[in-house]
């Protein structure tokens, strides 16, 4: 059930009474302010689905991480917080989360200030929730967290993010998360499921004796009748989870087409169920797994994509859907350009180290000018659920002022969008565009 209120009202100035400079076509500057109050209001409160997310519907249980110490031991956090730390990378993996989230808090919050996007998230987060952060006092917000009931501030940090849905990121080979599906559980309508494949794709060798022991019996070539139990693996999972698009992460050496297992199950088996079942292919692509293994899920970089791959599979695929996001900020306007050639291509998110407000709005203004409103400006990505609420405070902050920018430009030259306008190009951007993507 989505939440019947939205954290922030705001009183709309109504349509039509933006006031016009005597003797010309351009508009008064106090016209210009109340458009972009506007535009920033609706930005505020418009409802978001969002697309791609590793929160769990709580029928999982503590795959829903949630409270400040899973907020501290957040992986963008371990990563900044070994900047200051001398500590061995391997003492720290064997002390306990609480014990790895004091030392995050000391070196991120006490001995510096929390400048960065992630510590900033986190102040922002705590702020939102109406907790003290001047107080500093961690103990003190480990008391507040406790009290809470997971269904109570699943329901709080939904209503305070202003979040209608989620996608979540489901991999039937986690041991943990398979073991829930097999059991069966109630759904909650607002997680939608999405079918993650990355060891299928990346790991093959290793994942075919696994699919062999499920009894989808395959060989590590990738022959006729390994591809067809792959489809049959993946026609069951879809069906299970009720995916509503299936997903990998690829790095930078991926390319298409090429003779590896990655390509050639893409092309052989997994683009196929794709266009059987209707579904998107996400790509988020440009990820260096493990640069340093020490940090563990925190030692993953970033690299420049081949994205003359994705203008082949684009193009020899005209029947499957692609949304992509990309890693590198060097493979933002390529993306883009590809995508006015693409109807089949949806560009999605500022993934995980662009989601910093200057290359979110760099990217987003970009996108904006080069492909309107047919994108998907921001994902959260969002591991805890009290992600949500900085994630998307922060990211419609900046997407409200560059759209701001955008329309009154559009005001300049005489085009002066509605109210309605305004909340159906905003809807468009949180979720709608995709949606009806999908549905394509
Ligand atoms: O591959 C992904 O879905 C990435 O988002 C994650 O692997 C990454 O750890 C992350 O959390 C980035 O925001
Ligand atoms: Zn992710």
């Amino acid at each position: 059930m989505p939440p019947n209120h939205w954290p922030i009202r705001f009183v709309l100035a109504p349509p039509g009474r933006l006031e016009q400079a005597p003797g010309n076509m351009s508009l008064a500057p106090r016209a210009l302010a109340q458009l972009s109050a506007q535009v920033e209001a609706i930005v505020a409160s418009t409802p978001i689905h969002d697309i791609h997310t590793h929160l769990y519907d709580p029928a999982f249980g503590k795959l829903l991480l949630w409270g400040i110490d899973d907020l501290l031991v957040y992986h963008y956090l371990v990563a900044e917080a070994f900047r200051y730390l001398d500590l061995p990378f391997e003492k720290f993996w064997t002390l306990d989360k609480p014990r790895q989230a004091e030392l995050i808090w000391d070196a991120l919050f006490i001995q510096h200030s929390p400048i960065s996007e992630a510590c900033r998230g986190v102040v922002t987060t705590l702020n939102a929730l109406g907790l003290d952060v001047q107080k500093r006092d961690l103990p003190a917000l480990r008391e507040w967290f406790a009290q809470w009931k997971p269904e109570d501030y699943l329901n709080r940090c939904f209503e305070l993010a202003g979040v209608r849905s989620v996608c979540m990121t489901n991999s039937p080979f986690d041991e943990v998360e398979r073991a829930t599906w097999e059991a069966g559980f109630v759904r909650d309508e607002r997680f939608h499921a999405a079918l993650r494949i990355d060891p299928l794709l990346l790991a093959w060798g290793d994942v075919a004796p696994i699919l062999t022991f499920w009894g989808y019996t395959a060989s590590v070539s990738v022959t006729d009748r390994t591809v067809s139990q792959v489809r049959r693996f993946l026609a069951d999972w879809t069906r299970k989870i009720q995916a509503r698009y299936l997903m990998v992460s690829l790095g930078p050496e991926f390319d298409f087409p090429s003779a590896s297992s990655s390509a050639r199950l893409l092309e052989k088996a997994v683009l196929p169920h794709c266009r059987e079942f209707g579904l998107p292919m996400a790509l988020m692509m440009g990820v260096k797994r493990q640069v340093n293994p020490q940090l563990q899920m925190a030692g993953d970089g970033v690299g420049l994509s081949k994205l003359g791959a994705l203008e082949r599979l684009c193009a020899e695929f005209p029947e499957n859907k692609f949304v992509v996001t990309v890693l590198a900020r060097e493979n933002q306007y390529e993306l883009c350009v590809l995508a006015r050639k693409f109807r089949n291509l949806h560009v999605f998110g500022c993934w995980w180290f662009t989601n910093v407000p200057g290359l979110l709005d760099e990217i987003t203004r970009m996108r904006l000018e080069l492909i309107g409103l047919s994108v998907t400006p921001q994902h959260s990505d969002a591991r805890v659920l009290d992600q949500l609420i900085y994630k998307w405070r922060h990211s419609r902050k900046v997407i409200g002022q560059v759209l701001a920018e955008k329309y009154a430009d559009l005001a300049r030259s005489g085009w002066r969008p509605s109210e309605g306008e305004i909340q159906r190009d905003v809807q468009l951007l949180f979720g709608g565009a995709f949606e009806q993507f999908c549905e394509r």
